[in-house]
């Protein structure tokens, strides 16, 4: 029997299909690239697309209770207005099948699966620079050459499930919140232990709780989480977004984070505390991210955010009946948004039922799983089915598990061993006409990502575009400007809070071995998207083009 398992080599014989453009991945980034190379280009473009349909974090994503943290009216594609005009969300937070509902719609809608190969998974991707061109090669086998290259492969696809000794030998069912079954999974009368508190987990675990016989949470790090206030959208909100798209757009392309409402340009200090509690309550009842933008300086000065964490800690045990219980999911370690903030339907009050437990394994680390269940420091906890929600390879993730292979012979894993090093999140030095679409260094997860992904999309298609009309065959980042960045994206998060989250995935921390640089950008996105047009009016500064 042939070893499956094993990505196979491409047969010398194979045809390779030559394209203008090939783009890896179709969650929102690919199908948009595809429609802005395709459709306004007029490119030969293929997009290459793991799953057997499109989707990308939203297809892979299937576990209970799964639901976007930006409202349903701004995680939208703002490209169209016909589009706009045509879609309705049902939810102020979208499920993950309305989602993806919406995602197969545009892409009917624009026509895009014929361009699609599905069920193809990128294992390598080489450039040869005398013919300058890329050459994919797939998992099956296929190849193809092509001028670009464009990774829109996700900043969360890559699954980070922790090598805890004894895994192999659990006799029940275990899943990644990442990679869950398209059938489901039946927790009815089960004994289920999730490991993992972030976003993932703090969504998953109530809804888990009501059909489990028994839901242990196993706890590393508390978190903190305000609630969704989720709700269906009135058929007056839904005429309400119609009519002002324009001004949305407007608003979410001129805000650091790329949502539909301001931030409060009022220090958490310029207040009094009664107010202030009056203002966080008030944020609290209207729900969700908004909760961060009350006060300009919850990011950046840690005595305004410890107030806003001090909220929310007695919120938790004002909530949680057993005052243990509450203690240890008050006993949070960072700043209020340090790590990306949860938003949650009654994730606090689940462990005020009879069936949920919490275990905190800071104090008694999980030292092995048994055929049984989880044994920690001093105890054992039988279990059916375990569940990790235990979060990405976030960002560089899913480009290095691709061989990717720039001048002579230079791979991406080399090249980034320190950290990921790239020009405005879009280039990496070495590697002509290849870009990630929200890669490191860019926005990317500190924005609502269909903001984010539009101006990418676009940025690249425009590039392309300028490119054909003077004639120029090569882009490529020069190393002093992915220098310069680098040093601007540190000094971004330097000004901020965000680094001092110890544990946070925006650090790669949360994955053994991963050097700990901070990725995204934290400028903010509108003044990312200045940058990125100035470099563009600028004869595209810092790349080198050649004919
Ligand atoms: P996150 O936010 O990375 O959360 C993962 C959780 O799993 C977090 O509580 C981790 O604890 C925990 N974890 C990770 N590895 C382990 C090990 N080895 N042992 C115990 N616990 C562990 O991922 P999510 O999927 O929740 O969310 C990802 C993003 O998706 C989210 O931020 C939104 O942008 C959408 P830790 O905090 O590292 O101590």
């Amino acid at each position: 029997m042939p070893d499956t398992s094993m990505p196979r080599q491409a047969d010398p014989s194979t045809q390779a299909t030559e394209l203008d453009a090939l783009v890896i991945g179709a969650g929102f980034a690919g199908m948009y690239q595809l429609l802005c190379l395709r459709d306004r280009l007029g490119l030969s473009v293929k997009v290459l697309e793991a799953g057997d349909g499109v989707g990308g974090t939203w297809y892979w994503n299937r576990y209970p209770g799964a639901r976007c943290d930006s409202e349903s009216h701004a995680y939208s594609f703002y490209f169209s207005d016909e589009l706009l005009q045509e879609w309705e969300w049902s939810e102020r937070y979208p499920q993950q099948p309305e989602i993806l509902r919406y995602l197969n719609y545009v892409a009917d809608k624009f026509d895009l699966k014929r361009n699609i190969a599905f069920n193809t998974r990128v294992t390598s991707a080489r450039y040869d620079e005398a013919a300058n061109r890329w050459h994919v090669t797939t998992e099956a086998g296929d190849l193809y050459t092509t001028k670009f290259l464009i990774t829109a492969v996700g900043c969360l696809s890559s699954a980070n499930i922790p090598n805890i000794p004894g895994l192999d030998r659990f006799a029940g069912q275990w899943y990644h919140t990442g990679q869950w079954p398209h059938e489901g999974v039946d927790f009815t009368g089960k004994r289920v232990g999730m490991i993992g508190t972030g976003s993932t987990g703090i969504q998953a675990a109530p809804v888990i709780a009501e059909t489990a016989a028994h839901l242990t949470v196993f706890q590393r790090t508390a978190n903190y989480s305000m609630p969704a206030q989720n709700h269906p959208l009135s058929t007056e909100f839904k005429q309400w977004v119609k009519e002002n798209t324009g001004e949305l757009r407007r608003m979410m392309q001129s805000t650091p984070n790329g949502h539909p409402f301001a931030n409060e340009d009022r220090s958490a200090h310029d207040v009094t505390p009664e107010q202030r509690n009056a203002i966080y309550e008030k944020a609290w009842e209207i729900g969700g991210l908004q909760f961060r933008a009350t006060f300009r300086d919850l990011l950046v000065d840690k005595s305004a955010n410890d107030t806003a964490a001090e909220f929310i800690r007695a919120k938790i045990r004002q909530i949680v009946k057993n005052p243990e219980t509450a203690a240890k999911l008050s006993d949070i370690d960072h700043p209020f948004a340090a790590k990306r903030p949860p938003i949650d339907t009654f994730y606090f009050e689940t462990f005020n039922r009879d069936n949920v437990s919490l275990v905190d394994i800071r104090a008694n680390p999980i030292e092995r799983i048994t055929a049984s269940g989880i044994e920690t420091k001093g105890a054992e906890y039988p279990l059916d089915i375990i569940v990790f929600a235990t979060g990405f390879d976030a960002m560089t993730g899913p480009l290095l598990r691709m061989d990717i292979q720039g001048r002579d012979g230079l791979a991406l894993k080399e090249a980034w061993n320190a950290g990921p090093r790239s020009y405005l999140g879009l280039q990496v030095a070495g590697f002509p006409n290849f870009f990630t679409v929200t890669g490191p260094g860019s926005p990317s997860v500190l924005c609502n990502m269909p903001v984010a992904i539009e101006q990418h999309a676009e940025w690249i298609a425009n590039c392309i575009g300028h490119m054909r009309e003077h004639g120029l065959e090569r882009i490529e980042a020069k190393a002093e400007s992915a220098d310069q960045w680098v040093d601007q994206v540190n000094a971004a998060a330097n000004a901020t809070l965000l680094p001092q989250a110890k544990h946070s995935w925006y650090l790669g921390a949360n994955v053994p071995g991963k050097p700990r640089v901070f990725m995204p950008y934290a400028g903010g996105m509108a003044r990312y998207r200045e940058i990125c047009a100035d470099v563009a009016a600028n004869d595209y500064k810092g790349f080198t083009l050649s004919a």
